[in-house]
């Protein structure tokens, strides 16, 4: 008797400027998961009747798995990981996968100045256009777990190898990059390595080639209306 296995599919909004979809994009590609890809844009007409009409809550990621879905990035990961046990998606040690988990936690429910002030945008270079006093306790956030975490596991990534937290802090490190923001070298060397992941390479090259404009991702936008 033949099975025939279908391929998970992920739903993401656009390269350039989808955060969320990054993440659990990127733990897909870097452990050679198989999946499909299909882009539902968060721009143009009926946009948003369109994400409402094919995911269950109106937003972007939704990982399909035959007639099974589910949303929201963290549930996304953990499902993933718990169908390929044999993938080292969170760290072997319990201790640093409880520690993993501590620092995705402090991204999904946090990061807020930096996240309002400093949208994702892959193919844009942005420097002096954020008023660092207002993202300050951010960035002295950042500088405290990502630098605790690598001298504690030496690097290059937040637990030594990449896992899904350096997945759940990878468009956190692109905002850093495309604002140019002060940083220390330890941040910076970090971000570097998740410049040079395969599969983020992957994602930016796509990125980059789009076209299609979401301006409330736009800091001309966001400026605008704050002013
Ligand atoms: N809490 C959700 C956030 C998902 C989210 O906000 N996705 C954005 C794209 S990055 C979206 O779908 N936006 C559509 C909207 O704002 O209506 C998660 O963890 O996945």
């Amino acid at each position: 008797m033949f099975f025939l296995e279908t391929k998970m599919k992920l739903l993401i909004g656009n390269k350039n400027y989808s955060t969320w979809s990054l993440r659990p994009w990127l733990v897909l590609q870097h452990f050679a998961i198989p999946f499909e890809e299909e882009i539902l844009p968060l721009n143009g007409e009926g946009w948003k009747e369109n994400l409402i009409s094919k995911t269950p809550y109106g937003f972007v990621p939704v990982l399909v798995d035959g007639d099974f879905r589910i949303s929201e990035t963290i549930a996304i990961i953990e499902y993933i990981a718990d169908t390929n046990p044999q993938k080292p998606i969170w760290p072997a040690n319990t201790k640093m996968r409880a520690l993993a988990r501590e620092a995705s936690a402090l991204m999904h429910a946090g990061f807020n100045e930096i996240r309002n002030a400093a949208p994702m945008n892959l193919r844009s270079f942005h420097p002096n256009r954020i008023d660092v006093n207002k993202i300050q306790s951010d960035l002295d956030l950042i500088e405290k777990l990502w630098s605790g975490c690598l001298a504690r596991s030496g690097g290059p990534f937040l637990f030594g190898e990449f896992c899904a937290a350096d997945a759940m802090f990878a468009p956190l490190a692109t905002r850093l990059k495309t604002y140019d923001l002060p940083i220390s070298d330890v941040v910076r060397e970090y971000i570097e390595a998740i410049y040079s992941l395969s599969a983020f390479q992957i994602w930016h090259e796509a990125a980059i080639k789009e076209t299609a404009i979401v301006e409330m991702d736009e800091i001309d936008f966001i400026q605008g209306k704050n002013s």
